[in-house]
């Protein structure tokens, strides 16, 4: 339930070991921490703070469709992969606006700067949806979760779509021991905008219920560990209807689970709400195959959370 996800708050407030990180910022961390949420309790989005479902989906179904390109993000409003985008172009020969070094650390301290970083941004969002050329260069964060999903390059110069593996190893062989997609591409990841998080996930079959647990190698709690649950749940929630499944339990096993040392304040005034009955994932049963689905064949009802929180993304 959402209070297991409280218990890892209050654990690395508590217990967390001081930290320098890779984006400069801070954190108080500790390794190795598991969760489970049984799905049959109702869809795991926080209640003690508002979690937008609207983008964990939209990059659900970015993810599923194998594109790596934050175009289609930007077509649906969701601006989380921006930055990582965004610090390709400002670091290539093509840019040749106003500094913009060190951009995500520099624009949280600096009001001034952050205006200028803002107007760049804007100028990139635009190009990216506009311009075809542009978005292929550098739009595209390169080999990260939907070209390893959907299209991992073998060494004999073939492609294997994991997803669709695992789906038809799941309605064939349901009790096997062997449902991995692995997003870790060790020859890849030199060259990634940022190596994957979530690195390797697996599902299990037992009594007509489908579970999956993640190994996330590193989990930003604040911001990005309440999305990673949302998404893994909706995502065992839909490969569960296509193979006529009910939903198990979702587990999330972290690696470096951290709270970064702008966000403290942000945990303590969560930790000091009460938490709400969780709400329930709608899915069109009209469509079948995970593939087909669009933003409008999901909806979460019953959801009533505290009001959002916010906190800057470390970069
Ligand atoms: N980098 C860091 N530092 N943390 C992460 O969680 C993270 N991700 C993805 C890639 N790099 C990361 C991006 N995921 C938000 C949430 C998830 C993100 C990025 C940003 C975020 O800011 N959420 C706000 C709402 C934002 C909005 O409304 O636009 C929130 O309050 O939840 C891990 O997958």
């Amino acid at each position: 339930s959402e209070q297991t996800y409280l218990d890892l708050c209050e654990t690395i407030l508590k217990d967390g070991t001081k930290k320098g990180d890779r984006t400069g910022t801070g954190t108080y961390s500790l390794f190795g921490y598991q969760m489970r949420f049984n799905l049959q309790e109702g869809f795991p989005l926080l209640t003690t703070k508002k979690v937008p479902f609207r983008l964990i989906a939209s990059e659900l179904l970015w993810f599923i469709k194998g594109d790596t390109n934050i175009r289609y993000l930007l077509e649906n409003n969701n601006n989380i992969w921006n930055e990582w985008a965004f610090e390709n172009w400002v670091n290539s020969e093509d840019y040749n606006g106003p500094d913009m070094t060190d951009f995500g650390l520099r624009s949280q301290k600096d009001p001034e700067f952050q205006q200028v970083y803002q107007e760049q941004m804007e100028i990139f969002k635009k190009k990216v949806l506009t311009d075809d050329e542009f978005s292929d260069k550098y739009g595209d964060l390169g080999a990260v979760y939907g070209k390893q999903w959907r299209d991992w390059k073998t060494s004999a110069g073939q492609s294997i779509d994991q997803l669709k593996q695992v789906i038809h190893s799941l309605k064939n062989n349901p009790h096997s021991r062997r449902h991995i997609v692995s997003a870790w591409n060790p020859e890849d990841v030199p060259s990634m905008a940022l190596p994957p998080c979530h690195t390797l996930f697996q599902f299990y079959v037992a009594d007509g219920r489908l579970s999956c647990q993640l190994y996330q190698r590193s989990g930003d709690v604040f911001l990005g560990v309440p999305f990673n649950i949302a998404s893994y749940a909706l995502l065992t929630s839909l490969i569960a209807h296509e193979c006529g499944l009910e939903t198990g339990e979702f587990i999330l096993t972290l690696g470096d689970a951290h709270i970064y040392s702008n966000h403290v304040e942000q945990v303590k005034k969560q930790l000091s709400r009460e938490t709400r009955k969780l709400p329930q994932l709608i899915i069109n049963r009209d469509k079948e195959s995970i593939f087909d689905f669009e933003l409008s064949d999901f909806d979460i009802q019953g959801y009533q959370p505290h009001p959002s929180i916010k906190a800057p993304i470390a970069v």
